[in-house]
């Protein structure tokens, strides 16, 4: 690489001349991230070279499948509320991992995808290349908001680089960027683009004022938090004490509010707190499930805060829409609102009282509960928790205790079956100071165990804990309560979990009871550079589901 000066007209950059690939891997470099998630094969052989070159800048971690690379981006990206990479061959490659960027798409995570493409000048010729695919850019457009072919080497850099800004402008999301096999290896002087200025949104200061006089007048106030909340807590928590207004979070939202504080709320009194609301500040969440679920009327002030302006009447007219960062809105609110405020009386003992009652009914979820327990008590306050579409899952996003932002990922509303593994390896990858535990049914463990020798490689020490009850057992509940027990597809055949684990030379073992599984995740966070399956068998568990599908309360 042959380094030369040019100017351009107010500052000197670097001008190298590198090929395509080494020019993508130095802007990432240039951009702060230092992992790749990665699988390899002809199309991508350039750009793997470049990655060998950047080895000490930039680390690249290898699975078994694509899927895994895609999840693996998807966790590091919710874990840190960074950028993350991911690196895939076109066609089958890039269908592998299809589900995680669908599944970014759907939560707004920033993941960058990198997908080969066949020798440029025959892209759409439909001549059969290997791994050829009709239409690629079509299809990834479908699944991201920010897609772009490079063309030339000269462009890689700058392409790159608005690929990342696009990832973090307004509503975040991953984005993709397609390269030929041989525009990958081509060279010439390149200038590595560092990050684009992302311009803050304007605050709509009215609009600001007219929440916080609404705010003001408003008896009871209910905050609803979603994803969009995760990096305004502080704001969150802020706003929840002058107005004395229960929080909300029933997945994405989990954290944002310490669930110690007794104004942090799940399902199902929050739908008991809708019902009884004059004004609801909803802050980065769609409000689908209330809004559909419980109802709405117009006794009811919806103060919307989104980062995306087409988000806020999808469903119905709020009374105001708030458009932006929601961190940088409620610093503004809570500096505007206590000119309109009034003094108010601290819910924490009513809230304590009502929060009992309900636990008190959810105590039929004892099974869980128990095993929700043994987790919490082990797991740190900063300890991240995975969450799955598992019998277990559920429970947890009604029930476990979260303390901090960023601390339960929830995969919105995909749920996709499977992602819990793959992605709970990525967050612990990506955050190494702090425990990860993944919870996976029997059912979605197997999507993607095999990454475990991935996780042996590169010595990640992901905990997991797999709920084994034979079954797809959420299904199977199904059939069995709507279809008069016609069972069909919803039994399982495992193997030995725990000898499945140590095959890949994983730590395994198998706990019982709750008390078990203490004794073993104490043992497993011990580990530091290997990761534990924990194998739990279970029975039929009890149905969740009345405490998360309730009837309408407004609007009748
Ligand atoms: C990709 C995908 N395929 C299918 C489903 C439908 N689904 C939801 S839960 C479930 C069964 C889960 O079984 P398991 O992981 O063993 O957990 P359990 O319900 O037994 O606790 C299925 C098939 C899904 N959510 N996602
Ligand atoms: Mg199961």
């Amino acid at each position: 690489m042959t380094k030369k000066r040019k100017s351009t007209g107010t500052a000197m950059v670097a001008v190298t001349k590198m090929t395509a690939a080494e020019a993508v891997v130095a802007t990432l470099v240039a951009h702060g991230l230092d992992t790749i998630y990665a699988l390899p094969g002809l199309q991508n052989d350039p750009l793997f070279d470049a990655l060998f070159h950047f080895s000490d800048q930039l680390s690249t971690i290898h699975t078994r499948h694509e899927q895994g690379a895609g999840y693996m981006a998807l966790g590091a990206a919710l874990a840190t509320g960074k950028p993350a990479a991911y690196a895939v061959v076109p066609g089958p490659g890039f269908l592998n991992s299809a589900t995680a960027l669908l599944t970014a798409y759907s939560m707004n995570a920033p993941v960058l995808a990198l997908v080969g493409q066949i020798p440029h000048d025959d892209i759409g010729r439909g001549l059969g290349h290997l791994h050829e695919i009709r239409d690629q850019a079509g299809i990834i457009n479908r699944l991201v908001d920010h897609v772009a072919r490079i063309r030339k080497p000269q462009d890689a850099s700058h392409a790159a680089a608005v690929a990342l800004r696009a990832m973090q402008t307004g509503r975040p999301g991953p984005a993709a960027l397609e390269c030929a096999m041989d525009v990958w290896s081509r060279s010439a002087p390149v200038a590595v683009q560092s990050p684009l200025r992302i311009p803050p949104p304007k605050i709509d200061a009215a609009a600001v004022r007219r929440a916080a006089r609404r705010l003001g007048a408003a008896k009871r106030v209910l905050i609803v938090c979603g994803g969009g909340a995760q990096g305004a807590a502080e704001e969150v928590t802020a706003l929840s004490a002058m107005l004395q207004a229960p929080v909300l979070g029933f997945r994405r939202g989990r954290g944002v509010l310490d669930s110690r504080d007794p104004l942090s709320v799940a399902l199902p009194l929050g739908r008991d707190l809708w019902g009884e609301a004059d004004a609801v500040v909803a802050v980065g969440t769609r409000l689908l499930w209330p809004i559909t679920h419980w109802g709405i009327d117009r006794e009811l002030a919806v103060i919307r805060i989104d980062a995306d302006p087409q988000e806020h009447d999808r469903l119905q007219k709020p009374a105001v829409a708030l458009t932006g960062n929601a961190k940088a809105i409620l610093q503004h609110l809570l500096t505007e609102l206590p000119a309109h405020n009034h003094k108010r009386a601290s819910r924490n003992a009513e809230m304590e009282e009502r929060q009992a009652v309900w636990r008190k009914r959810m105590e039929k979820l004892k099974p869980q509960i128990g095993f929700l327990d043994a987790i919490r008590a082990e797991l740190p306050e900063d300890g991240i928790f995975v969450d799955e579409v598992t019998q277990i899952g559920f429970a947890a996003r009604l029930l476990f205790p979260v303390y901090k932002p960023r601390t339960f990922l929830s995969p919105g509303y995909q749920d996709p079956l499977g992602w819990g593994f793959a992605t709970a390896l990525g967050a612990q990858h990506a955050r190494p100071d702090v425990p990860v535990v993944a919870i996976s049914g029997d059912g979605g463990f197997l999507f993607t165990a095999t990454e475990l020798a991935t996780a042996m490689r590169h010595k990640i020490p992901l905990v997991t804990i797999v709920f084994n009850d034979g079954a797809f057992g959420n299904v199977r509940r199904t059939q069995q309560e709507r279809y008069g027990n016609r069972q069909i597809g919803s039994d399982l055949h495992n193997p030995d979990f725990v000898a499945f684990a140590r095959s890949f030379g994983a730590a395994a073992e198998r706990a019982t009871t709750p008390e078990q599984l203490r004794t073993a995740l104490r043992r497993a966070f011990a580990r530091r550079d290997v990761p534990t399956v924990i194998e739990v068998p279970v029975g039929v568990l009890p149905s969740p589901w009345e405490f998360i599908f309730m009837d309408r309360i407004r609007g009748r």
